[in-house]
């Protein structure tokens, strides 16, 4: 299938992994919301970082350490300019999504939060953008409240705008729901936050794989995501921070790299980025998702938007066609994401009798309960779209519901 100038086929051979078989069926993989596979390019650049130039970075002298630190520090520019941000330095390296939330929970939340405060929550977030603000309110004696969404699934932003008061002391929000696909209005969403005085927190770990995100243009305070969702590797993310906020906030992590100077009587914290990045850094992590970044910028979001958007149409058309079973999440405004449940057979049965066919889904809570909750449902067999999925895959999902329906009459 070719879409414009996209040769999807083509894509597919960067990704080694995706040519093989699984359950004697070849591999069908959709469950890039869970995490996505990684291009050739991507791990060259790791294995070259290993071969070639480990060394630990910022200390030292000899020549690989520089080239180490070049390379890491390359990467935080590359990231930079993915994202749109204006500096370098707003750039820090966490593990995941979750760690740059629980950073931004600790040394923001934890300093700005007291009696009485609201932090300001969706019905369709993520655990990890929930927990962390719940420890934090239950901590501080403060509240959290939480936007309801219709049963499209999407924000209500009248319930928002109503929610929002001089109390609020932030906004936490995903970008993009990862059980069911809903892409928010993250601008507006900023907007009507800051005109209360409160910054806002946006979850980008959906939203980075599948459109370009612009830090200038949403104008959010902070923005976390993932490499490994984004074709890079585990164990590396991101937090984009103002500048602002960043150097009013204090370290997350004690230790080596984050420090300028250390007496028993006096620390004297580093500057930014590193004031947050204490300890030895995921340095090929970082490597690697540079490389990642390079291989999505060049093959261009336009392209990759247009053709998930053509799968994502193609998928929902080809389940609503099947008796029996249901999407969950049907906002217009949506990522590749086909959240879904069957009349008869649960969930786990649905990935069980897929997997046999080689067909990879994640099924479950999808660590969103509170928005399982809101549809009266335990939980939902969920396909999740890359750019290097095809129709193809759509039609092997569309089979392998086929076999279930069999199997469960
Ligand atoms: N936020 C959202 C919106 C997510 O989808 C996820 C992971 C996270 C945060 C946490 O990311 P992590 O890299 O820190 O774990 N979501 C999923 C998923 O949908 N299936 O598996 C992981």
């Amino acid at each position: 299938m070719t879409t414009g100038t996209f040769d999807v086929n083509k894509v597919r051979q960067d990704f080694p992994l995706l040519n093989q078989q699984v359950n004697g069926n070849p591999l069908v993989y959709l469950d890039n919301g869970a995490t996505s596979q990684k291009p050739q390019s991507v791990i060259d650049a790791i294995v070259s970082y290993y071969t070639t130039t480990n060394s630990n970075v910022h200390r030292g002298v000899h020549t690989m350490s520089q080239q180490a630190t070049d390379h890491y520090e390359g990467a935080r520019t590359k990231i930079r300019r993915f994202i749109n941000a204006g500096e370098d330095h707003e750039i820090i390296f966490t593990r995941n999504t979750t760690e740059g939330i629980n950073l931004v929970a600790h040394s923001y939340a934890r300093q700005n939060v007291g009696p009485g405060d609201d932090i300001i929550v969706s019905n369709m977030e993520h655990h990890s953008n929930i927990v962390p603000w719940q420890m934090v309110c239950e901590e501080k004696g403060a509240n959290l409240k939480v936007v309801p969404i219709d049963d499209n699934g999407e924000l209500l932003m009248d319930e928002y705008e109503k929610l929002l008061s001089p109390r609020t002391k932030l906004v936490s929000i995903t970008h993009v729901s990862n059980a069911l696909g809903t892409i928010l209005p993250a601008a507006e969403i900023v907007r009507l936050a800051h005109a209360q005085g409160a910054p806002v927190l946006l979850d980008g770990a959906q939203a980075v794989p599948h459109m370009p995100v612009d830090m200038q243009a949403l104008d959010c305070d902070f923005y976390a995501f993932s490499g490994h969702k984004l074709f890079g590797p585990t164990g590396i993310g991101v937090l984009y921070g103002k500048t602002k906020y960043l150097e009013a906030m204090p370290p997350f992590l004690g230790g080596g790299e984050m420090i300028k100077s250390v007496t028993f009587e006096k620390t004297i914290y580093n500057d930014l980025p590193y004031k947050f990045e204490g300890g030895t850094p995921d340095i090929a992590g970082a490597i690697g998702l540079g490389a990642a970044v390079d291989y999505v910028t060049n093959l261009g979001f336009d392209q990759i938007t247009a053709h998930e958007e053509e799968l994502l149409r193609y998928g929902t058309e080809a389940l609503n066609a099947i008796d029996g079973v249901q999407l969950v999440g049907t906002a217009p405004h949506k990522a590749g994401i086909l959240s879904f449940v069957m009349d008869k057979a649960h969930p786990h049965d649905i990935g069980t009798i897929l997997d046999e066919q080689g067909i990879a889904i994640r099924t479950g809570h999808h660590c969103a309960q509170p928005v399982m909750q809101r549809f009266q449902i335990p939980a939902t067999a969920r396909a999740s779209l890359a750019f290097y999925n095809t129709k193809e895959d759509i039609d092997a999902l569309v089979k392998g519901i086929d076999r279930v329906i069999e199997v469960f009459s």
